[in-house]
């Protein structure tokens, strides 16, 4: 039989392998409640999924992730008479312990029921719904069954609500198809934001119809000299739309005062001098700024800021701010003022990168921490005039610093993240002076300097972004390693199967 292995005709032979239901221990980011039970459901050819009204798009997107692999026809049954007979059903109802993206999933030998008060809860729903089924649910071919979920009850709701991931598309430029397979990964651990940084002093990634030379010449370079490119303002809204089947919200950053080379090299009058500076492809931050004085840098501002409101139904526009090196002190406080100013004249709240709390912040502002020790005495004081914060620590939550210092890729300034680092903090306990509540939740950010592919994006954002997710949605309670991390090396044949290029860190149990 050994010398059959490897040809077409033994794999198809192969018999089916008799295996467990999955665990609900299993389940990352782990639910608030679950009990198992000892009845089992098993989806078979005939298997339909009710889902009508709101629910109809959610039970399209969970027939469209189960067919390829069970080869089913699992038909979405959208009249609410025949949900009974359904065996698979998607209701919105109401229940004021779920929230927004909480759900209640009940499965017993005849039934799978989810209800949640949303959609959006619907969908995190589902997400635990495809952990409970074998890995190779998550192959792009047909595979063997049973597909087999162990019977029981889920009742879930997040900790934070806003976890989120960001890619940097202006050190390297990522196609829209890479942002849409990043999407469909983070999808599957709940996080419910992507935050792009469109901008940066090597690159400018987003079609601007009022200032065109910021992408097609700001954009036709990047790190190390490759061609770079842009988003069209079609192609951002189909990430947008994309996004949001998904229940994600995109939040687009411009970043600035600093970080602004790309700009400043598209068009003279951006800068105080009336030069523009050539292009840049490398790696260091804290040379440019904006001309803080210059009236014609606000008419920028108002036309880039207004056109990206227009494209981005989220609420939020993030303004950068970080590493202002080259803007003094004074000069930055008074653009932070009228930046968040341009960003609410269009409807929406300013993010921006923490060290914005050194100027006066609007009340609905929003800063984005990333130093590396808890204590900042500007974030202390900014807080306690009430601004919220969303915590990516460069120490623990950068996808791009290296796991160990053999990985091949990221960056070591803010000092190696394996596996246990990156989940071995409390969100709700780390800025010292800033209350629990003020937290809005997590962030992993990547930055390209050094990522160049979807797989470099995979190998550095696996396993650590499902670990931040799981600090991110995960009632404190849950928070264990030794539990986490066999949870985690759950997810190792899953990322196999999904093509997923993950770091197999030594220190968590693959199964
Ligand atoms: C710092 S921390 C940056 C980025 C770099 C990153 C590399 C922060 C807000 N900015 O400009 O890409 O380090 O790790």
């Amino acid at each position: 039989a050994l010398t059959m292995l490897g040809t077409a005709a033994a794999a198809q032979a192969a018999p089916a392998k008799p295996r467990a239901a999955v665990p609900y221990a299993s389940v990352v980011p782990a639910p608030a409640s679950a009990t198992q039970a000892n009845s089992t459901f098993t989806l078979a050819g005939g298997t339909r999924i009710a889902a009508s009204g709101q629910a109809t798009p959610v039970g399209n997107y969970l027939a469209s992730v189960l067919r390829p692999a069970t080869g089913f026809a699992l038909p979405v049954d959208q009249s609410r008479v025949a949900h009974a007979v359904d065996p698979i059903q998607l209701l919105i109802a109401p229940n004021s312990s779920l929230g927004d993206e909480g759900y209640q999933l009940t499965v017993n030998s005849g039934s799978v029921v989810l209800t949640a008060n949303k959609p959006a809860g619907l969908f995190e729903g589902v997400q635990t719904l495809r952990q409970l089924l074998p890995a190779s649910i998550d192959a792009a071919t047909k595979q063997a069954g049973p597909w087999t979920i162990q019977g029981g009850a889920i009742s879930d709701h997040p900790r934070f609500a806003y976890r989120g991931a960001m890619l940097d598309v202006a050190r390297h430029f990522f196609g829209v198809d890479t942002v849409k397979a990043y999407i469909d990964e983070m999808a599957r651990y709940k996080i419910n934001t992507l935050h792009l940084h469109l901008t940066d002093d090597q690159g400018w990634r987003l079609m601007i119809n009022s200032w065109p030379k910021l992408a097609t010449y700001g954009g036709s370079t990047e790190v190390g000299g490759g061609a770079g490119g842009y988003y069209t303002q079609a192609q951002y809204k189909d990430i947008v739309a994309y996004a949001a089947s998904r229940y994600i919200t995109i939040i687009p950053e411009v970043d600035m005062p600093g970080h602004t080379n790309a700009a400043l090299a598209s068009y003279a009058e951006l800068n105080c001098n009336g030069v523009a500076p050539p292009l840049y492809t490398g790696t260091d931050v804290g040379f440019s700024s904006l001309c803080v004085a210059k009236d014609i840098t606000y008419k920028f501002l108002d036309d880039v800021i207004g056109e990206i409101a227009a494209l981005t139904p989220g609420p939020y526009i993030h303004i950068g701010g970080d590493e202002s090196q080259s803007t003094t002190d004074a000069d930055y406080k008074t653009f932070v003022g009228k930046v968040q100013q341009i960003v609410a004249n269009h409807g929406k709240t300013a993010i921006g990168w923490h060290d914005i709390s050194k100027a006066a912040l609007l009340p609905s502002t929003i800063g984005q921490y990333w130093d590396t020790t808890p204590t900042n005495a500007n974030v202390q004081a900014a807080a306690k005039k009430g601004t919220h914060f969303i915590l990516s620590p460069a120490n623990l939550a950068y996808l791009d610093m290296k796991y160990t210092e053999q990985t091949p890729l990221g960056q070591d300034w803010a000092g190696l993240i394996e596996a246990k680092t990156a989940y071995s903090w409390d969100p709700g306990k780390y800025l010292t002076g800033v209350n629990a509540s003020q937290i809005n939740g997590v962030e992993g950010p990547l930055w390209t300097e050094t990522i160049v592919t979807l797989a470099n994006i995979q190998y550095m954002a696996f396993p650590r972004l499902a670990e931040l997710a799981e600090l991110g949605w995960s009632q404190a309670a849950t928070h264990n390693w030794n539990t986490f991390k066999t949870r985690l090396g759950a997810q190792g044949p899953r990322w196999k199967v999904q093509g997923v290029d993950f770091y197999a860190s030594p220190q968590v149990p693959w199964a």
